[in-house]
């Protein structure tokens, strides 16, 4: 036989194989992916020829039947911000799951890799398989990561917890070990225009019951500041409104030297006038070069911040060391990773004392867990991202796991206006200073496909910035 004879054997002996092993998995697993996948976008071809979606080793839980996603839609909608949400169904009638997979500003991106790349490889498989379906939708497709893939990834995995808790008649974090605390201690934003604005936004606060307060204002001579413009200073519905954004990026000014001197001279305020019981915090919103953070740091040493957020671009890692050097300001970082190993080394250098990270943009829940425990190991507490921009789910998912946790620190939120929670029932409740979740099983929200489709999507874009000199500056 030639070179190019035995090859070709080879290589028919081997497809024969794949398509034998292919048909008793999919008898095995009682796995057929055609008509139901056809179901959801009646596009999806070719499933006879399928790998199996499932691993062989991986059989249905003990006294249950076995359970398969029959169907993936993906929700689009505008309830004053704009939302996606993934509704994962089952085989078992009633049973299915709600996810939230927003990246504000590139909605329709992760939307897109949902219907059109990800819902494909969910039909036919097995819900309860949590893990797997995460590693096979992280490592699957070969192009792993980046900010898109992992929203689309944690969207379908808080569906697919939701389902597990609602089969198993349990609140998530009840799957997560149980509780560990009474509640989520819980932050909300106070901003103004001036130092007696932030003042009297962060006494209503108080008043409301809150005990932490994150202060941000307007910096005198700059042109729109991070934080101080926009729904924050209605408490009673403070996600934000998509009618207070630019249908095209509006650009707020900034430069770092009259910031670095007004920010102390706030909390220097705010610590004189609402005295030393109140947590304060403070966000820098990615924006500052490292020596500029550390005099930040340094200079709010007098007032006791309970942390001080985001100081640096999430590329420079490394820079952390050097604000650690300088200061004794608790450091909280990473609403803008969208990778676990983003984490990993201001974690395990103890360069910060907050892991800030958004569940939505990180891979779900399965993702924090891992990110929980690791912090834990190095004595950095949970801060998980809680924004208006980021659907109730993921606020649901940040509180099942705040309140699993040893290593809990802190929970931002926002209050929800009430045409979102018609759309997207069951965000967590406010109480006292805390956040908590109810004891219905999963993580407690839902849906409601006839109201969303009374808000369409909207194009909106988060600003930008520019320096004085019409330089680009991170926003
Ligand atoms: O600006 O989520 O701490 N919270 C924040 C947020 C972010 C938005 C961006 O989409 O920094 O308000
Ligand atoms: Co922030």
């Amino acid at each position: 036989m030639t070179d190019a004879n035995r090859s070709k054997q080879e290589s028919a002996r081997r497809s024969f194989l794949k398509i034998s092993a292919a048909a008793s998995l999919a008898e095995l697993l009682n796995w057929s992916g055609s008509s139901s996948a056809a179901s959801h976008t009646g596009k999806w071809e070719g499933a006879e020829t399928q790998a199996p979606q499932s691993s062989p080793a991986l059989s249905p839980l003990a006294g249950l039947p076995p359970l398969k996603i029959t169907e993936v839609r993906v929700i689009v909608t505008c309830p004053d911000r704009n939302y996606v949400l993934v509704k994962i169904l089952t085989s078992e009638p009633g049973l299915y799951g709600v996810g939230d997979a927003t990246l504000n500003g590139r909605e329709l991106a992760v939307a897109e890799d949902l219907e059109k790349h990800i819902a494909p490889l969910l039909i036919g498989r097995d819900p309860e398989q949590i893990e797997d379906t995460w590693q096979y939708l992280y490592r699957g497709p070969y192009w792993r990561g980046g900010p898109v893939q992992m929203t689309a990834l944690a969207g379908v995995d808080l569906a697919l917890w939701d389902i597990k808790g609602k089969r198993a008649g349990m609140p998530v974090y009840q799957l997560l070990g149980g509780r560990t605390r009474i509640g989520a201690m819980a932050y909300t934003h106070a901003s103004g225009k001036d130092f007696a604005e932030v003042e009297d936004v962060a006494r209503k606060a108080l008043a409301r019951g809150f005990k932490c307060v994150r202060a941000q204002v307007a910096i005198p001579g700059l042109e729109g500041t991070y934080g101080t413009s926009g729904g924050q200073k209605k408490p009673e519905a403070s996600a934000g409104r998509v009618a207070n954004m630019a249908s095209l990026p509006s650009t707020e000014i900034f430069e770092p030297a009259p910031y670095l001197r007004t920010v102390p001279r706030l909390f220097e305020h705010l610590r004189a006038n609402l005295g030393d019981e109140v947590e304060l915090l403070h966000d820098c919103h990615e924006k500052l070069d490292p020596i500029q953070a550390a005099r930040l740091a340094h200079d709010l040493e007098p007032y006791h911040l309970f942390f001080l957020e985001d100081p640096l671009r999430p590329e420079y890692k490394e820079s952390f060391r050097l604000i650690r050097e300088h200061s004794t300001t608790p450091i909280a970082m990473g609403e803008l990773f969208n990778s676990l190993w983003d984490c990993v080394p201001l974690i395990k250098e103890q360069w910060i004392d907050y892991i800030r990270c958004d569940l939505g943009h990180i891979g779900g829940i399965t993702a924090a867990r891992k990110v929980a425990i690791l912090a834990e190991l190095f004595q950095v507490r949970t801060a998980w991202h809680g924004p208006g921009d980021i659907g109730p789910p993921t606020h649901a998912a940040n509180v099942h796991v705040d309140i699993s946790i040893p290593n809990f620190g802190i929970q931002e939120m926002v209050f929800f206006p009430d045409v979102a929670r018609e759309v997207i029932p069951g965000a967590p409740e406010f109480k006292d200073g805390y956040m908590n979740v109810g004891d219905s099983p999963g993580l407690g929200c839902d849906v409601n496909e006839e109201a969303a489709r009374k808000y369409p999507y909207r194009r909106a874009y988060l600003p930008t910035a520019r320096r004085k000199d019409g330089s680009v500056h991170d926003w």
